[in-house]
């Protein structure tokens, strides 16, 4: 049966701080389900939804969280496609309007109707979750939900902007934030895609896990580094810079520097979201270098279930420690402070 009150983490103003109570459990509407989330990832763009960093405000009082992995407990009466007992995920994307000229075309991350979970509406970080029938993800039940939670975000956005960037199989990806949850599943992601990649991120902690653990070739320390535009360049073996590089650094250095050592003919993906920051690239060498720079936001209802694949094949190994959703705030904190190597994972049961 399911509770009318439910732990939460719930912030009432931007800047926080996060409180973790009892509230209410919402009932789903016709085209929605509820899901009892088990297992959340927290993503730093949980942090700056906290933190108030970009130019779009959040609803408040705000749950956030948007990497939910857990079980559908009830549904409304137009809710396709979905069960109750079904695993299911609830990602950044909750919903949108399926109609509009985005949607049509299979962007559904760039609808103007869309619901972002942990943002705009409440998220994972509850024991019992809203979500759009039509745009929760369906999760094998052979996964541990646990493993899969930092995919519903961190995996899916990497997966969509490694496949954004055109890089093809043997050609080399330069990972910016390469530690970090995106970063880390970036590097896994692109080795099973057949790519090659250089890690760039800074601590010891960090270049281990890169070079032990995820599959990279080298790591470029950028706090140590004298020059990172040459060190990047230095580790392709024509010495001529990465085929693409994929930017998932919350800081807007690395913003400025990767049109400098991209490959001639190079893409550049930008992921991460680094509050007030401006891109930056010299017009003389990006024209004569025909390079390219994008944005890339999570992926649509495809990418999602294609992310979700490659890890039920067991081609995707990336490493995440669990702790209680009650702990959210120490979670918060190392974030802050750069020192989470990979993802955490909160367990809404503690
Ligand atoms: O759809 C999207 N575009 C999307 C989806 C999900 C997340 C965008 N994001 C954004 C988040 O909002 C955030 O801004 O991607 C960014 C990275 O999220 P994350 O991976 O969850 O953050 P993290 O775990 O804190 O990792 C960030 C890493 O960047 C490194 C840090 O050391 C850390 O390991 N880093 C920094 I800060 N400065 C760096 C630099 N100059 C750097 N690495 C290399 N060079
Ligand atoms: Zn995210
Ligand atoms: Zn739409």
């Amino acid at each position: 049966s399911i509770p009318t009150e439910q732990w939460a983490q719930v912030i009432d103003k931007t800047g926080g701080p996060v409180q973790y109570r009892k509230i209410a459990v919402q009932q789903p509407g016709p085209d929605e389900v509820l899901v009892n989330i088990k297992f959340s990832g927290v993503c730093h763009t949980d942090l700056h939804a906290v933190n108030g960093d970009w130019p779009l405000d959040t609803k408040l009082p705000l749950v956030g969280g948007h990497e939910g992995a857990g079980v559908v407990v009830a549904k409304g009466d137009l809710a396709k496609g979905v069960e109750i007992g079904d695993h299911v995920g609830v990602k950044w994307l909750n919903g949108s309007c399926l109609a509009c000229d985005f949607c049509q075309q299979s962007d559904e991350p760039l609808c103007p109707h869309a619901l972002l979970s942990g943002y705009t509406v409440d998220g994972t970080f509850q024991e019992y979750c809203i979500a759009k029938a039509a745009h929760v993800a369906h999760i094998p039940k052979e996964i541990p939900l646990d493993e899969i939670a930092p995919v519903l975000c961190a995996g899916i956005t990497v997966y969509k902007g490694l496949k954004e960037s055109g890089a093809k199989p043997g050609q080399t990806v330069a990972i910016v934030g390469a530690g970090g949850g995106l970063g880390a599943l970036a590097q896994q992601y692109a080795k099973a895609m057949g790519l090659r990649c250089i890690a760039i991120d800074t601590g010891d902690a960090k270049r281990k896990l890169c070079l032990e653990q995820l599959g990279s070739e080298s790591f470029i320390d950028f706090a140590t580094s004298k020059n990172v535009v040459k060190d990047v360049q230095a580790a392709t073996a024509d010495g001529l810079g990465p085929h693409a590089v994929i930017l998932v650094a919350v800081n807007e250095k690395p913003f400025q520097q990767a049109a400098e050592y991209v490959r001639p003919r190079g893409t550049v993906i930008c992921i991460g979201l680094p509050a007030g920051a401006y891109l930056k690239a010299p017009v003389f060498e990006s024209v004569i270098k025909m390079i390219t720079i994008k944005g890339s936001y999570v992926g649509n209802r495809k990418d999602s279930a294609e992310a979700i694949e490659f890890y039920r094949r067991g081609v995707i190994k990336s490493p995440f420690q669990v702790v209680g959703l009650s702990q959210l705030q120490m979670v918060y904190d190392k974030m802050q402070a750069g020192e989470i190597a990979g993802r955490y994972v909160l367990d809404t049961s503690k």
